[in-house]
């Protein structure tokens, strides 16, 4: 959590001074910690009178076990660096890149591409479990997508950018994933943006990976023809955005094989950089 030291101290009263030592305190911490003692005996909701303790004690440095449910959550509590955040409901070792920086401030990030450092050509245990680098390229993990987009209701804001400097966003008002029993299935609607709407092909698809066919047509393996990439397919896809990495390829891509976005560049172009991310 050290990106909250870079944030300023909200509520803390530079007059106040230590009621037993009648000193000002060297670190914030100590009133945090007898706030929430005092109170927590006659408040049954551990809230306490004052909202100074709890500013401090979100904000404290050192409280490396404070976690939030998800960005949306982070940003209410004050936080307004985009960094890597621990998410409540996801496994104690699984982090992820909380974006405070882009339309609305507060989304949780669950892929990106940009220079091509990470393959994604990756087989079900890895898409299941995510992998890449939180700082860079990534696939927060199918199981992880499920235990977020289910306990609340989410948007997902997909950006693109393409060669030419040029960028487009598409935004869906539902996204849900279901569980690994029924194939990490896709629920997405309500589209708004410049983009195009390429995930409605998408909607009610199960995800399928090099070694699992789960997808539509039952004469292909479409995740081994386009890129061995893990994705919802139906197959003919309208968006590929875990294909290769193809590079700066223009019209001599191989088709559907790249990072396909077929709505804005076709299926042929590989976009330089994208990214999903909810709240
Ligand atoms: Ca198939």
């Amino acid at each position: 959590m050290e990106l909250l030291a870079s944030n300023p101290v909200y509520g803390l009263n530079p007059n106040r001074t230590d009621p037993d030592t009648d000193v000002r305190p060297v670190s914030m911490e100590p009133y945090a910690v007898k706030y929430q003692e005092e109170d927590a005996a006659d408040d049954k909701d551990h809230r306490p009178n004052s909202m100074e303790p709890y500013a401090v004690r979100y904000l404290d440095k050192d409280d490396d076990d404070h976690k939030e449910e998800d960005s949306a959550e982070y940003h209410s509590s004050g936080v307004r660096t985009s960094g890597v955040y621990q998410i409540d409901p996801l496994p104690a070792d699984v982090d992820a890149y909380c974006d405070m920086d882009t339309a609305g401030d507060n989304w949780t990030v669950i892929q990106r591409r940009q220079d091509g450092s990470v393959p994604f050509n990756r087989n079900w245990e890895d898409y299941k479990l995510g992998f890449g680098n939180k700082n860079g390229e990534y696939w927060l993990g199918n199981e992880n997508i499920h235990l977020l987009t289910n306990q609340k209701n989410y948007s997902l804001r997909i950006d693109l950018c393409d060669w030419q400097g040029e960028s487009r966003y598409a935004e869906y008002s539902t996204f849900r994933v279901s569980g690994e029993s029924d194939g990490y299935r896709l629920h997405i609607s309500g589209y708004s943006g410049n983009a195009g709407d390429a995930m409605a092909h998408h909607d009610g698809m199960m995800f399928s990976t090099v070694d699992r066919d789960n997808d539509a047509s039952s004469s292909q393996h479409c995740s081994q023809n386009y890129g061995q990439a893990g994705w919802w397919f139906g197959c003919y896809s309208h968006a590929n955005l875990n294909g290769r990495y193809l590079g700066d390829c223009g019209d001599f891509c191989t088709a559907w094989k790249g990072v396909v976005w077929n709505r804005w560049r076709g299926h042929i172009y590989s976009l330089k950089s994208v990214s999903m991310k909810i709240r």
